[in-house]
């Protein structure tokens, strides 16, 4: 309850800021960039959403969050597009069961684009594979009127839930990303290099991209793009950072 009552006054009182973390391609180059929500509350100092997340989605404060989350993250797509040295990037959400759920998340979605002005082409949102396991044809419906307005959708810490290979082969996706808990240990454990590798083929097969998450070191990367990977994300690269300080990367090429 204490939680709830700080989430509230933080959504009113604008403690909630988006750091971004980069997405590079097989060139070495910043495609776009994952909107990572951060809470600067004024006595705990900066909150990571492993805490917050959880509470807000129980006391449906995810809603409003998800939201404030989605048009921050589409007004700062549109300030990228304005510019040349960002115009080409592509911005990440990542959408939570609950609001993924509600019934008009497709409504919401077109009319922050529209009051963003954002490029639909380049929103992709993040799902997980747990959120979508029920009620599969009104998830491929939401699925589908999105894409149609060009939105990706992308399925974050894949191979942590299960899917089959049936069930993801209905559903309108562009990009499979690999969990982390695979990539930290891939060059060490053989059964992580072989969910890699399975995880790749399995994209491969679906006409799927795949990224991996949580890269840290050269030699991850190198069997990652051995493996048939095309993006990556981790420290290697960028921590998520504030907006100035991401623009501030080199994002034409490392
Ligand atoms: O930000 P960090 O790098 O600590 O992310 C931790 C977890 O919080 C990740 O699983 C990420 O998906 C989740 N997360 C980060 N930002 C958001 C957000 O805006 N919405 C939702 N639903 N989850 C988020
Ligand atoms: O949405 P998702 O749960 O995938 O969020 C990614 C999480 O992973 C965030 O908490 C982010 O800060 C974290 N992260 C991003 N890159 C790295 C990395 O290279 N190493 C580790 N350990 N964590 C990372
Ligand atoms: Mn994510
Ligand atoms: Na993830």
């Amino acid at each position: 309850a204490e939680m709830e009552t700080a989430l509230r006054q933080g959504l009113q009182d604008g403690q909630f800021l988006l750091y971004y973390q980069a997405q590079i391609d097989d060139a070495g180059c910043v495609t776009g960039a994952e909107a990572l929500v951060r809470w600067q509350h004024p006595v705990r100092g900066l909150v990571c959403p492993a805490e917050f997340i959880p509470p807000a989605e129980v006391t449906g404060l995810i809603l409003p969050l998800g939201r404030w989350v989605l048009e921050t993250a589409c007004a700062q797509l549109t300030a990228w597009s304005s510019r040349p040295a960002t115009a080409h990037l592509t911005m990440a959400v990542n959408v939570s069961a609950r609001q993924f759920r509600q019934p008009d998340f497709v409504k919401q979605v077109v009319e922050l684009l529209d009051r963003t002005g954002a490029n639909a082409r380049k929103l992709k949102l993040e799902l997980t594979e747990s959120m979508l396991l029920d009620n599969m044809e009104e998830i491929i419906a939401k699925m589908s009127a999105l894409k149609a307005l060009g939105v990706g959708f992308s399925l974050d810490d894949f191979g942590t839930g299960y899917s089959s290979l049936s069930y993801l082969k209905r559903l309108p996706l562009d990009q499979l990303k690999i969990d982390q808990s695979f990539v930290r240990d891939v060059l060490t454990d053989p059964n992580d290099a072989a969910i890699v590798r399975t995880i790749v083929a399995l994209a491969q097969s679906l006409g799927l991209s795949v990224i991996a998450e949580g890269v840290e070191t050269e030699p991850q990367r190198d069997f990652l793009a051995r493996n048939g990977c095309n993006a990556y994300q981790g420290y290697l690269y960028s921590r998520p950072l504030p907006p100035e300080q991401f623009e501030s990367l080199n994002l034409i090429g490392v």
